[in-house]
């Protein structure tokens, strides 16, 4: 025989996750870096991110603070890269956002395609959009967090306020 409270209680608490998992879907730190800025492709980056289905929690016009990048870039402190990355990200305003959406960080991790805009395949980001110009650091249009502890982290250094 049935037990309906016991049924009563599984839908419950089905619902009551199915809730929760879209109070608090992944989120991700997208940068439209100095390059991606200035070339006015900012619209265009964040067209593809709602087109995909993703959702903007926030987004910001701003320029980034030496203490910033130090902390968001600290995992390359020390690379061949590091400097002209620093210095590179400091050259011009960049737009920052937030993202939501369950698989948003691999999600537009594949959006942007690879680090390397040569080897980005067309259809990604970084593959239409971005080009090497012989510099000592690549410059890729977009950031996107790489794992949860990273978004965390990020979202924390560019939305104090949301961390
Ligand atoms: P990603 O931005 O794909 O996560 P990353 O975190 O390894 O790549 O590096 C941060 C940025 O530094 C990257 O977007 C472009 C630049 N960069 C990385 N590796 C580089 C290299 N070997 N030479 C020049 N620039 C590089
Ligand atoms: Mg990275």
């Amino acid at each position: 025989m049935l037990d309906h409270t016991a049924a009563a209680d599984t839908v419950m608490t089905d619902r009551l996750e199915r809730v929760t998992a879209h109070e608090h879907p992944e989120r991700s730190l997208v940068l439209i870096k100095p390059d991606g800025f200035r070339r006015g492709l900012t619209g265009e980056v964040v067209r593809r991110i709602e087109a995909k289905g993703y959702v903007l929690v926030a987004v910001t016009v701003t320029q980034a603070q030496p203490e910033q990048l130090a902390a968001h870039y600290a995992e390359h402190e020390g690379k061949p890269f590091y400097e002209p990355l620093v210095e590179f990200m400091s050259s011009g305003p960049l737009a920052a956002a937030v993202i939501e959406g369950h698989g948003c960080i691999a999600g537009f991790r594949a959006l942007a395609g690879a680090t390397d805009p040569t080897a980005a395949l067309p259809g990604t980001i970084r593959g239409d959009l971005a080009r090497d110009w012989g510099g000592a650091v690549q410059q890729n249009i977009v950031h996107g967090s790489d794992s949860p502890e990273s978004a965390a982290r990020e979202i924390g250094i560019w939305f104090p306020e949301l961390g």
